[in-house]
């Protein structure tokens, strides 16, 4: 173990909570450095179902969990991950659970307006989650934004609330025909939400910076996937950060050289939830089996994900953007029973083949799949823990990917719960 930074390489609910949880038995702090509640990430312990929105998916290892400057934070909501926690025995208190004091606050006028954006955008929605995500970062990066550091001062705070919502009374009102929001509603609800997360909210990468001279090990908790990436993903059909591996630096507050190994999660075949180009989507009786069982539905949202063949191209994008040192391949039980399995190579597009993704949204919706055909495989797999006990042509299917991309697969997944794993030594 080292620190070792977790990447979706496709479009998220690759099952990086699943891994997360699993590594993070090795790890000293499992640290979220991007997104917000619109992550769901699903752990399974002792055929016990935990899904995760803001809390690293360290915390059931009861590992030390860092929320970093890069998230957007609903405070109602980690309230209520919180109790939750509490409920089930594994109590996320301030020793166990830390947040920058510079990560940014969703408000309630940021779910408000992302709702209505996408109301107003009728068959051209983005399809977000609708937690306030977009617009969260994007008073970040217009300089309107409240960190936790203001949030804990109640005066700034009071101030700031006012201020901002002159301006967003004013857009929801006259630009969204929104209702407007109260001030001193929202200035008395987070105030109660600042006095209990208070004993959390400290400066983490000074922390961060003390486990690793300590000799301790980082995890860093990607969230959402490569294609959803704000600058390399399928623009605009993205969420609003960088989702890749480089962002763990900036997000966590932490140097480069202090990561050393990056893991990327790669489903068995490919998934996509709310709307966007996907090449290789299946419209046909295989995409529902799997989309069936592999029970393919939002872990926040509950909407039925897309589903399709393995992608290769946008495998090798993620090899490139995130600099994949491995790779954990999961969810391959589901494939099982399949006659045969395709695996998307490259795109043809007006006659040419292309093995790199285009940033073009419209030459991507142009692009047919091309495959491969592998041969599928009739055994359950749930129950193998060895890579040599895999059928032969699940270890055909795997060993194409580790040709195709050039990366050695570390971590098999065939099946939710955590010891449904094979590690490959
Ligand atoms: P947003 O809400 O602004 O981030 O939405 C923008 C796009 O990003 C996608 N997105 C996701 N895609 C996959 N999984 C996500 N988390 C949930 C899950 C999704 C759910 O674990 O299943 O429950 O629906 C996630 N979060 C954001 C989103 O679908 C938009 O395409
Ligand atoms: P994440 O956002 O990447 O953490 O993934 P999600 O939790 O949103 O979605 C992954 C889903 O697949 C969850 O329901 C997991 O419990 C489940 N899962 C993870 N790995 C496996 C696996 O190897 N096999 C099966 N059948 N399910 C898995
Ligand atoms: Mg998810």
């Amino acid at each position: 173990m080292s620190n070792i930074v977790i990447v979706g390489t496709q479009w998220g609910d690759e099952g990086k909570g699943k891994i997360v949880d699993l590594l993070a038995e090795f790890a000293n702090a499992v640290v979220r450095f991007q997104g917000g509640n619109n992550a769901g990430h699903t752990m399974v312990v002792n055929g016990e179902q935990f899904i995760s929105h803001l809390v690293p998916s360290g915390i059931l290892q009861k590992k030390t969990c860092f929320i970093g400057n890069g998230v957007v934070v609903d405070p109602a909501v980690l309230v209520e991950e919180l109790d939750y926690l509490t409920e089930k025995g594994t109590a996320a208190g301030p020793d166990n659970l830390k947040i920058s004091e510079r990560a940014h606050i969703i408000m309630p006028y940021h779910k408000q307006v992302d709702h209505a954006r996408e109301k107003m955008k009728g068959d051209k929605k983005i399809g977000t989650t609708g937690r306030g995500i977009g617009p969260a970062y994007e008073d970040k990066a217009t300089r309107r934004g409240i960190r936790f550091v203001e949030l804990l001062d109640p005066e700034v705070f009071s101030e700031r609330v006012k201020t901002i919502l002159e301006e967003k009374n004013f857009y929801l009102k006259n630009y969204l025909s929104s209702e407007t929001l109260d001030a001193e509603a929202i200035i008395d609800e987070y105030k109660k939400y600042g006095e209990r997360l208070a004993p959390h909210v400290t400066n983490i990468s000074v922390t961060l910076q003390e486990t690793l001279k300590a000799g301790g090990q980082i995890l860093f908790e990607g969230a959402q996937g490569t294609h959803l990436d704000i600058d390399h993903g399928t623009y605009p059909y993205v969420t609003s950060s960088n989702t890749v591996s480089g962002n763990a630096c900036a997000g966590a507050g932490v140097g480069p050289k202090d990561i050393t190994e990056v893991i990327g999660i790669v489903k068995a075949y490919t998934t996509r939830v709310g709307a966007g180009p996907f090449p290789s989507e299946l419209f046909d009786d295989i995409g529902n089996k799997i989309q069936e069982k592999g029970a393919e539905f939002g872990a926040t949202t509950g909407r039925r994900r897309r589903c399709g063949w393995l992608d290769t191209v946008i495998l090798n994008n993620a090899v490139r953007l995130n600099g994949l040192t491995g790779m954990a391949v999961t969810k391959l039980d589901v494939l099982g029973g399949l006659e045969s399995l395709n695996i998307c190579t490259g795109y043809e597009y007006e006659g040419e083949i292309l093995h790199n993704f285009p940033a073009s949204l419209n030459v991507l919706g142009a692009c047919k799949p091309i495959y491969e055909t592998l041969p599928g495989w009739s055994e359950d797999i749930s129950n193998v823990r060895k890579k040599e006990d895999l059928p032969y042509n699940t270890r055909k299917y795997l060993s194409r990917i580790e040709e195709i991309t050039e990366i050695p697969i570390y971590i098999i997944s065939v099946g939710p719960g955590r010891d449904e794993t094979i590690i490959v030594t």
